[in-house]
């Protein structure tokens, strides 16, 4: 079993909502990947991350397509997310415009960064030190600290100041994978 599979099927667990038809191998194909042209003027960058995030086999995920809960729920508006646990990215589409489909894409990257500072294979997230995600905030726009605040734990604030901080920085956040992928 490859790593990809392994990774797709343990997905399974996490992901309720895709049927057990899927587990036969021959169908994992039919899972909705992202590509860059799914970012549409973002293609680019976003194709450099997708690639990126594959040699590191983080899947990404077409949360819409593959119907995934998370991304189907009328209430919610979440748009996409990361799970260190099973190392796969999802991103929601539907009625996501590409520029915030590109900026989640880099969101969630930034996680994917934090999962490997402490390595990939345990499901924790390292932010950095205190003093790095302090300054980080002191130079964050307000608002975003405060959707911070009201949005997420406590527990989560310092990986999201970080991940809110650079989701508007592509290029970095690229360049700093790039040094995890190998
Ligand atoms: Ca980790």
């Amino acid at each position: 079993m490859n790593t990809l599979t392994k990774t797709l099927l343990g997905t399974l667990s996490l992901l309720s909502t895709i049927t057990p038809t899927v587990l036969s191998g021959e169908q994992i194909g039919k899972y909705h990947f992202m590509t860059g042209e799914d970012f549409g003027e973002h293609e680019a960058l976003a194709t450099q991350l997708i690639d990126t995030l594959d040699q590191m086999n983080v899947p990404v995920l077409d949360g819409t397509k593959n119907e995934l809960s998370q991304c189907m729920s009328k209430t919610s508006s979440i748009l996409g997310y990361y799970s260190a646990k099973h190392d796969v990215m999802v991103i929601c589409t539907k009625g996501v415009p590409n520029w915030l489909r590109f900026e989640t894409l880099v969101h969630e990257t930034v996680h994917v960064i934090q999962d490997a500072r402490d390595g990939l294979e345990n499901d924790t997230l390292d932010a950095g030190s205190e003093r790095y995600i302090y300054n980080l905030s002191t130079d964050l726009a307000k608002k975003k600290l405060r959707l911070i605040r009201e949005s997420y734990p406590q527990s989560q604030w310092d990986i999201e100041v970080e991940a809110f901080y650079f989701e508007t920085k592509p290029q970095v956040v690229l360049s700093e994978l790039k040094k995890w992928a190998f």
